[in-house]
């Protein structure tokens, strides 16, 4: 009897394809953060097996759609912030249930304006990045506000990624909208547009292009631009003058997700100061959200940078992504050379 029912469990783990504790998670930060996070988990939760898959935030915004009703994904890890709010928004996740005591503001605000399906993990000021060997070599002077991207100086220089599918690129699309109003917004993207060697699919690709002289100019986070320069690359981040937005990296349980205990104890996890302080090991300086977690000293300085006041209610509600993305689209991404 006890044998029936043992070959019965294994046919049910054969047609459902999982055992009850494998945890899918997306994971929408570096490759190296991503793998660090489930070693470091599977080491605390022994009896939980981790499948990850590594994607971008849109791209990840847009599997989780497809797959409402039937999700494949239990947590979303990582990323900006917005398409986390718009995935809440849209019924896609569920409260995790777990404290966000400790944690600093923004990293609540998140929690508090999607009822508690998502919150912050860390957070990163947008920048512009340049290769300083390859603007000497061209006599190209360096920029230092985001018009100066504008300049035909910069014709197929820079690099930056696409918005639908990078949340660093729609973080950027979404600051120019609050810095210069929605019209000029276009304009200038447009006229950048004109400078750009490519749209990317990630959003921190275009400064590995740059780090490796592939290309003169990026726009991305501050921190990856850090860790380029960190390990010797002649890339330079500068704070534009204008000012600058900033990410809150989320973390989201999905709904119907088929290991919500699993999904929970990822969350706790990925919230705890003791993890949130070894991001520095895999030359991640984001600022981490729990206000006991160590700063690593090459973490760019928040205060320092005029960061605008990001409206993330807004810019992570699905009717603004989505209509700002289709505006994009229309005149800026159709006009890629
Ligand atoms: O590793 C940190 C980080 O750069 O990973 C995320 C990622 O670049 C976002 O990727 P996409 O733009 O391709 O969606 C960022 O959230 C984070 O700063």
């Amino acid at each position: 009897m006890k044998k029936i029912s043992a070959i019965s469990a294994l046919a049910l783990v054969s047609a459902t394809g999982a055992f009850a504790d494998d945890l899918n998670v997306v994971c929408s930060t570096e490759q190296a953060w991503c793998d660090m996070m489930v070693s470091a988990f599977e080491e605390k939760h022994p009896d939980i097996d981790v499948q990850m898959v590594r994607k971008s935030t849109g791209e990840t915004l847009a599997q989780v759609r497809a797959e409402a009703g039937n999700p494949k994904i239990d947590v979303w890890w990582g990323g900006t912030g917005d398409p986390h709010l718009v995935a809440a928004e849209e019924g896609l996740s569920q409260p995790s249930g777990v404290s966000t005591d400790g944690l600093l503001d923004w990293a609540k605000n998140m929690s508090d304006i999607s009822d508690k399906k998502t919150v912050g993990i860390y957070a990163g000021a947008l920048a512009i990045a340049y290769n300083a060997d390859v603007l000497e070599e061209k006599n190209i002077a360096p920029p230092a506000c985001w018009s100066d991207l504008e300049d035909e100086r910069f014709k197929g220089e820079i690099q930056v990624a696409n918005p639908n599918s990078s949340g660093t690129a729609y973080t950027e699309l979404a600051t120019f909208v609050q810095l210069f109003g929605e019209d000029e917004a276009f304009v200038k993207l447009a006229s950048i547009g004109e400078n750009v060697n490519s749209y990317t699919k990630s959003g921190s690709a275009p400064s590995k292009a740059a780090a490796r002289g592939e290309t003169g100019v990026s726009i991305g986070f501050m921190h990856d631009m850090v860790k380029l320069a960190t390990q010797g690359f002649p890339l330079i981040p500068v704070a534009p003058c204008e000012g600058t937005g900033y990410e809150v990296g989320a973390v989201s349980i999905i709904n119907g997700a088929r290991n919500f205990d699993g999904a929970k104890k990822w969350v706790e996890f990925a919230l705890s100061a003791d993890i949130q302080s070894r991001s520095p090991e895999v030359g991640v300086f984001a600022v981490p959200s729990n206000a006991s977690a160590k700063v690593a000293p090459q973490s760019p300085d928040l205060e320092t940078i005029k960061l605008i006041d990001y409206d993330f209610a807004t810019y992570g509600s699905s009717a603004t992504r989505g209509r700002l993305l289709e505006r994009w689209d229309a005149e800026v991404g159709s006009k890629a050379n």
